[in-house]
């Protein structure tokens, strides 16, 4: 198989990132743009002009997945690609966003070169994958995959307790349960690495094999709320000191094993100087590659908190969020991003995923794997997370030339 003679239009993908980065900008080049708020409508709005002004079939899926269909010579299972256009509330102009604007970029350049392919190709544009406002994360590609079903996920609330089900309708973007997509041959997500392993190795390509394991728990510590003066130390049932030592022993069991642990999300009540906080919520972030060694630790962790409530004689309730286990990416595919990758002069190494994506659950659905791109200083999810031009192009340029082979593929890839 030779490669393709053309290329993508960088200037005009350029043009498109930085049109994105507009929608929801804060100070400095970062990104406030959370699921189902009016940052996200407009963006949608426009990601719906511009899939309309390359062609596309548009429609909307009872989660709010937004698919834009490219014909194909045949009605065979379509190659799917994109990501998400959802940020983090001080968030950065890429994650996400890359994999759906290369999409995009690999339609327009098929249009251009009037090139048109055996399958359809679709892209997309997933509901939440952040999880910053309506938790868990990977919701709307998770509710595809069955992982979550409509009612679960449309009662989530945010922080004001607004629900999922009535932000979706109040952007205007709950469509039809049938817009669904049905059968895939296979799904790409190109994404920025969120890591610092292709910038420390000088490598501009990450052909990912797969995505860790990941838990997400919250965890409600109840105390007594008293009068910070009159009440003796030994006397209290002080929710947030409590609290405290939960997580110290957190970080020091997972930091053990190995395990990535985080909490990222704690409030207290009644948060006030002169009370002793009489409750505190606090959420939990555990990762590994290893099933079973998250599994375990996860155990360990939940009995020592459990013991630090009863030796302190109050309560605590431990709430499972989400449990994932670790995705493998078809091997097929991934030595396709890694073949293409080398026959375009890139340098390209086969690697994991730390962060999550809506590949994730994608790969419950079909044949699927994704493109790294590197991330400067490793940094992501914060307003400093950057991707170098010759980054963004190299990658786009992969995807396509994958897009196209799969896309123009008869056989199973399974
Ligand atoms: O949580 C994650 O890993 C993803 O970046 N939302
Ligand atoms: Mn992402
Ligand atoms: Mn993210």
């Amino acid at each position: 198989v030779n490669n393709l003679k053309s290329k993508v239009n960088f200037k005009r993908l350029k043009d498109t990132i930085d049109k994105s980065a507009e929608i929801g900008n804060i100070p400095v080049n970062g990104l406030k743009r959370l699921a189902l708020s009016d940052e996200d409508k407009l963006m949608r709005d426009i990601f719906q002009v511009w899939m309309e002004e390359a062609g596309l079939e548009v429609r909307i899926d009872d989660f709010g997945n937004m698919y834009g269909k490219r014909p194909g010579k045949t009605d065979k299972p379509p190659v799917l690609v994109g990501s998400h256009l959802d940020t983090q509330p001080s968030g950065g102009r890429f994650d996400g966003i890359l994999g759906v604007l290369t999409a995009l970029e690999v339609v327009r350049t098929l249009n251009d070169n009037d090139i048109e392919t055996m399958r359809p190709i679709e892209i997309v544009n997933f509901t939440n994958e952040e999880g910053a406002r309506f938790e868990p994360p990977m919701m709307a590609s998770g509710g595809l995959a069955g992982v979550f079903d409509r009612e679960f996920i449309y009662s989530r609330k945010d922080r004001d307790g607004k629900k999922f089900g009535d932000e979706l309708k109040r952007i205007g973007y709950q469509g039809k349960s049938e817009n669904r997509i049905q059968d895939i041959y296979a799904f790409l997500e190109l994404h920025i690495e969120q890591g610092p392993v292709l910038e420390n190795e000088n490598i501009s390509i990450g052909a990912v094999e797969g995505i860790q394991g990941t838990n997400w728990l919250e965890i409600t510590v109840t105390g007594e709320s008293d009068h910070a003066g009159p009440t003796p130390m030994n006397l209290r049932k002080d929710a947030l000191t409590a609290a405290s030592q939960m997580i110290g022993i957190i970080e020091e069991r997972a930091s053990g094993k190995g395990v990535m642990a985080t909490v990222g999300r704690l409030s207290l009540s009644p948060n006030v100087t002169n009370c002793i906080p009489g409750q505190v919520v606090f959420s939990l972030d555990i990762r590994h590659f290893d099933d079973y060694l998250r599994k375990e630790v996860l155990n360990e962790i939940t009995e020592a908190i459990q013991r630090i409530a009863d030796d302190r004689e109050i309560t605590v309730r431990i709430e499972d969020l989400w449990d994932s286990k670790t995705t493998i990416f078809n091997p097929k595919i991934v030595n396709l991003i890694e073949e293409r990758a080398k026959e375009l002069g890139y340098n390209v190494k086969k690697m994991p995923s730390g962060a999550g994506h809506d590949s994730k659950h994608m790969n419950e659905l079909a044949p699927t794997a994704m493109i790294f791109v590197p991330s400067a200083n490793g940094k992501s999810h914060d307003v400093s997370e950057l991707t170098l031009d010759e980054d963004i192009e190299n990658g786009a340029n992969v995807l396509y030339e994958v897009v196209y082979q799969l896309a123009n593929n008869e056989g199973d890839l399974v």
